[in-house]
């Protein structure tokens, strides 16, 4: 066994592309404050729509892993992914109402329709198991750094974003994403090149998906 992980192997090799994801100028502008809120509002809608189709998305990880592992833990992890799905989404209908955003009647936007069918494709019973949850992970993980970037101490993100970076942002979710990384990288270990080959593939994927979702934000697609 090497000593540097899998997953540590790939975030240095497409480090520029990590960042690009995790770094966004979406980030960075509520990081610093300068924030537009239409585009706050944006975002909110779309990645509620996102939210929704991330539930049955979730459900087939934890399909395969009931299915394909021999570790029972896996589906605890997964199942309380789950439960703070359901969080999440009386979340966003509560953050939508304080911004005066209605949740009904979103046109879903290119890169979000794209992203959600990408989604359905991992869903599909001859993706591995190792392969959707190597993409779970960098899903939550991407979110995670993102919004713990913004809560940072020399940060100025404003008042009224601060409980939205906390929801990805907190150590709680931090703990979670590390979690999900080691059952990731328990499955890479013991993958076949094609499998690991395959699953780097999904994770470059939910990266390049990332970058188009925080594009979204700019209202000029
Ligand atoms: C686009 N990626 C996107 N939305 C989310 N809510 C997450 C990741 C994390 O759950």
């Amino acid at each position: 066994k090497s000593e540097v992980s899998v997953i540590e192997t790939w975030l240095r090799k497409h480090r520029s592309l990590y960042v690009g994801a995790t770094r966004h100028p979406f980030i960075r502008s509520i990081r610093d404050g300068t924030v537009d809120l239409s585009s706050f509002k944006r975002w909110l809608e779309q990645d509620y729509i996102f939210v929704r189709a991330f539930v049955p998305f979730v459900a087939g990880v934890l399909l395969k892993a009931w299915k394909e592992s021999f570790e029972s833990t896996d589906i605890d992890v997964i199942l309380s992914g789950v439960a703070s799905l359901n969080d999440e989404i009386a979340w966003f209908k509560k953050e939508a109402s304080k911004w005066g955003v209605s949740l009904i009647n979103i046109v879903p936007q290119k890169a979000n329709q794209e992203y959600c069918r990408f989604l359905e494709r991992l869903m599909s019973s001859d993706v591995e198991y190792t392969v959707a949850i190597t993409a779970f992970w960098a899903i939550e993980s991407v979110y995670q750094d993102s919004f713990a970037h913004c809560l940072e101490d020399d940060s100025k993100t404003p008042e009224e974003l601060k409980e939205t970076c906390q929801r990805w942002g907190n150590d709680g979710f931090r703990q979670y994403c590390r979690a999900l990384q080691s059952i990731a990288e328990r499955q890479l270990e013991k993958a076949p090149d094609d499998v690991r080959e395959k699953a780097e593939a999904a994770f470059l994927d939910v990266l390049e998906h990332e970058v188009e979702f925080w594009n979204m934000s700019h209202g000029d697609t």
